[in-house]
């Protein structure tokens, strides 16, 4: 038995019976796909990623890439590159693609719910299957022959990375220093020194295709500071014939160390060194122009959905794990008969703490996985606008406002809770015979990566809200209001109810805090602070209010399920759903509250305190 425990029968009520995905299958851009392809695509990956991709996740933590500095090369585990041969065999990769480019034309909230069975069961196998992905980059913004090579990259299954950090460049991406000097063929040689580059080399593809951004400078070049200064290279391994991909000779891009980290083991994180190797690394200039960090988030911004989705469907399987140990583990007498010794011992699911924890994962792992899937049923709605010709501002608005939540609130939460699942199982959790203590190393760097917890925060408040003049945000309470106004309301439903519309107004009266910082920071700049200081707290109240609502909202679609007479099998499944949302809703959201106050009564004493005191 593998360590992966999927949870499809989730995936398809959020999809089928609350989204409801199918009104949308079979027309426009999703004309070749049906109800019954969705649940194929499931049901076959789900064997997939349940069987082989498990397979290896224990095998990949243990033996670790190696990195031979003599040649610049990373060597993966045999298992687990067997397991990477077989997702790739099974042309998984193309369900993120476009129909022009071999897609099979699935909304994405379908592929996203497609890709957590992977980032649940193996997530550096994901990370890994990069290259037909970020072909679509090319596709998108290169040059005809630019173009050509995504198609090289997705027939000949190369790997590609994406390249930014430097060594004094995390968060501020703009402190770049590598840089981009134009030759006299067009190419750019590029040099510098890039760290924690995920997937900068492996044994399992011919060729990997860099997306590197560089500061350009040189003759008839402006030099900006800052990531508007920054562009957007195609540099690959192996130099390849324009035509036909064949590989020929090498670059100078060159791997000079790998990390050893806490968890995530199997996905090499390396330092890739341009151009200092007595080799040119050679770079193209992605569609001639010097747009590199807007280039670059079109594949952040995948990226960051991807980095939410890996933290909660590993919280799910961490929280199953739990579960199904807690039903088996004997230990102690119900708390009202613990005054008799001889009383009979009880499962630990009898005991009122252990439900209190198991409840609140559950609550927020199907919460955290109906706001990603709800998410990308704005993705949905763009591919499906822009297919048709329509305005899709609104919708694009709406996805980058959940985004932060995605993958700001989903890292943060999965983490905490993971160690509730360990907490489950007592002593034995910490122990490596389960999954549990690999799922929280593994899971830590949803957090860091792809812009840290603070920095989404910011991403949340400055650029999502403030810049959209509220747009998005506007939509999303309205959406909000609406269901919790909606005529024939479950009156079964009515307290959690009007627990979620006090969280809606705690979290725009902690929102109107905030802005009234931002206002006032015009007389007096300091007060920019309190935002700084209070931007998770937002971001992560935000977040509750959405899972909460959530649960809302499959809670009404499971009582009606009910009320009409569900299987055998399906009963304990919706009357799961009533009682997390009706645990979130009591035990959670009444928090917002104080948060508000804290927020409502910030002060600037904290900057205040001499960095010594600390
Ligand atoms: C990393 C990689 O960490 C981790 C692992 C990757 C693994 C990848 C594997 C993928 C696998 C795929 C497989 C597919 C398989 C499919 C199978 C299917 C089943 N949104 O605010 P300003 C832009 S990588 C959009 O002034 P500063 C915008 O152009 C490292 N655009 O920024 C803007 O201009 P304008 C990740 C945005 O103060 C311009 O930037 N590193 C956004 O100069 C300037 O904006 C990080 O994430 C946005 N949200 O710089 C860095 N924000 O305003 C984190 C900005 O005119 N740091 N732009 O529109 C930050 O994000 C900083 O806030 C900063 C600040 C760098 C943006
Ligand atoms: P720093 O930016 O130094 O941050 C340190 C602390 O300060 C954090 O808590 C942060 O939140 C806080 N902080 C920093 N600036 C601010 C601010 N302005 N406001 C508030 N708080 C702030 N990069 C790539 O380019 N490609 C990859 O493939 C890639 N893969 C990675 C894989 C792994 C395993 C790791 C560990 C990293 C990877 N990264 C990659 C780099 C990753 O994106 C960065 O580590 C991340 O963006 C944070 O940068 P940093 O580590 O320099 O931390």
């Amino acid at each position: 038995m593998g360590h992966y425990k999927s949870n499809v029968r989730d995936l398809e009520f959020n999809l089928f019976e609350v989204l409801k995905v199918q009104e949308r299958l079979g027309t426009g851009v999703f004309a070749q796909s049906d109800e019954d392809t969705v649940r194929g695509v499931l049901s076959e990956l789900n064997a997939l990623a349940t069987g082989p991709l498990a397979e290896s996740f224990e095998e990949g933590d243990r033996t670790p890439a190696e990195f031979d500095p003599k040649t610049h090369s990373v060597t993966l585990p045999e298992a687990f590159k067997k397991s990477y041969q077989q997702v790739i065999e099974g042309e998984w990769w193309r369900l993120g693609l476009p129909d022009e480019l071999g897609g099979y034309g699935i909304p994405p909230t379908v592929v996203w719910a497609a890709a957590e069975l992977i980032l649940g069961s193996n997530p550096a196998i994901y990370m890994y299957m990069a290259g037909p992905n970020f072909a679509t980059i090319l596709w998108n913004n290169g040059t005809e022959e630019q173009r050509g090579w995504a198609k090289l990259m997705i027939d000949r299954g190369w790997g590609a990375t994406m390249v930014l950090t430097e060594p004094d460049a995390g968060s501020d991406v703009g402190a770049g220093r590598t840089k981009a000097v134009r030759q006299a063929d067009g190419s750019w040689h590029i040099d510098g020194v890039k760290r924690f580059i995920t997937s900068a080399d492996q044994d399992m593809t011919e060729n990997i295709m860099h997306l590197v951004l560089a500061r350009p400078e040189g003759e008839g070049v402006e030099t900006k500071p800052g990531t508007k200064g920054l562009s957007l290279f195609l540099v690959p391994k192996f130099h390849f014939d324009s035509e036909t991909g064949e590989p020929g000779e090498r670059n100078g891009a060159f791997v000079t160390n790998v990390e050893h980290k806490m968890g995530l083991n199997a996905s090499a994180t390396c330092e890739l060194t341009f151009g200092q190797h007595g080799t040119p690394a050679k770079g193209w200039l992605l569609g001639e122009v010097h747009d590199g960090i807007a280039q670059m988030f079109q594949v952040i911004e995948y990226a960051r959905m991807m980095v939410g989705t890996k933290a909660i469907g590993t919280l799910s399987t961490g929280y199953l794990n739990a579960l199904d140990y807690a039903k088996e583990r004997v230990q102690g007498a119900d708390l009202t008969k613990a005054t008799d010794k001889t009383a009979p011992r009880v499962p630990i699911t009898n005991h009122p703490d252990v439900r209190r924890i198991l409840m609140l994962q559950k609550a927020y792992a199907e919460g955290l996985r109906a706001v990603y899937l709800y998410t990308g049923t704005y993705q949905d709605q763009v591919a499906q606008g822009k297919g048709a010709g329509e305005d899709v501002a609104l919708a694009e608005a709406v996805n980058d406002l959940l985004l932060p939540i995605v993958k700001g609130v989903g890292s943060e939460r999965a983490y905490e809770m993971l160690t509730l699942s360990l907490q489950t199982l007592g002593g034995s959790g910490y122990l490596q015979d389960y999954p549990i203590e690999q799922y929280i190393r593994d899971a830590k760097i949803d957090s860091l990566y792809e812009g840290t917890t603070a920095i989404q925060a910011q991403d949340f408040f400055f650029r999502k809200i403030v810049r959209n003049n509220g747009q998005a945000l506007g939509h999303l309470a309205g959406e909000i209001q609406k269901s919790l106004q909606a005529e024939g309301a479950d009156e079964r439903l009515k307290e959690e109810r009007a627990l979620v519309a006090a969280a809606l107004e705690d979290a725009q009266g902690m929102l109107g805090a905030i802005f009234g910082f931002l206002t006032s920071s015009q007389e007096d700049v300091d007060n920019l602070y309190k935002v700084g200081q209070h931007a998770v707290t937002l971001l992560l109240s935000m977040g509750d209010l959405l899972i909460g609502w959530m649960l809302l909202r499959q809670a009404e679609v499971a009582l009606a399920a009910l009320d009409a007479g569900s299987s055998a099998k399906d009963k304990p499944f919706y009357q799961g759903k009533l009682a997390a949302a009706r645990f979130f809703a009591k035990n959670v959201l009444p928090e917002l509250k104080s948060r508000r106050k804290i927020v409502e009564a910030a002060d600037n004493s904290l900057m205040d305190v001499d960095v010594a005191a600390f």
